[in-house]
């Protein structure tokens, strides 16, 4: 091959190589505003958090072994209310005060304070013996306690939502039997389901 055949032969790659250099060197570099990054980083990013059920457990122990629930003392006096409230201190649908202790003979009123409530003892959580009751809606009710021991009552339509309350009447004789029945019982709890441990563990 003679050198001329060799440069005619180069020229094509000559050019080529410019072309490609050419473009190269035309290309902008592609700047991002700060907003532009902002929002490609808000694009990018996870929707939410994956919350593991174990953390949530352990967010609740760690909450309730921090504030255990303070003791109730007993009531003085022989007469005591307790109010039936849609929203009350400790959240909605209610009885307050949901915990009360009394003496053996006291009587306590159930007072309809708001609508849509009743108070009635719940199946097998009053002590041996003792008189079960179930008042009317929206109508105070009262009642004489004239056995020793645990009782837990419910609102009939808001016994779903944990609207219980605990009574304590004289000696707690009858309490490890109460605690012994309170996981069947909360499992009919769709909301408040600690409300009943919590209650006891006041006693
Ligand atoms: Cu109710």
């Amino acid at each position: 091959m003679t050198l001329y055949k060799k440069i005619i032969l180069s020229i094509p790659v000559m050019i080529l190589l410019l072309i490609v250099s050419g473009c190269g060197s035309n290309e902008k570099e592609l700047v991002l505003t700060a907003q532009q990054e902002k929002e490609i980083a808000e694009r990018l990013a996870p929707i939410g958090q994956v919350v593991l059920k174990k953390d949530i457990v352990d967010t609740i122990s760690n909450v309730a072994s921090a504030t255990p629930a303070p003791k109730i003392e007993l009531s003085s006096g022989s007469e005591h209310i307790v109010k039936m409230l849609n929203s009350g201190v400790g959240g909605n649908m209610i009885f307050e005060p949901a915990v009360i202790k009394v003496s053996k003979g006291d009587t306590i009123h159930f007072k309809a304070t708001d609508m849509s409530h009743n108070s009635a003892s719940m199946a097998d959580m009053i002590p041996n013996g003792a008189t079960s009751w179930s008042g009317p809606m929206n109508e105070d009710i009262s009642i004489k306690f004239d056995t020793e021991g645990v009782y837990v009552y419910q609102c009939d339509p808001h016994a779903m939502m944990a609207m219980i309350g605990v009574i304590q009447v004289g000696d707690a004789i009858n309490l490890s039997e109460i605690k012994e029945l309170s996981g069947e019982k909360k499992s009919t709890f769709m909301m408040n389901s600690d409300r009943l441990d919590t209650y006891l563990s006041q006693l």
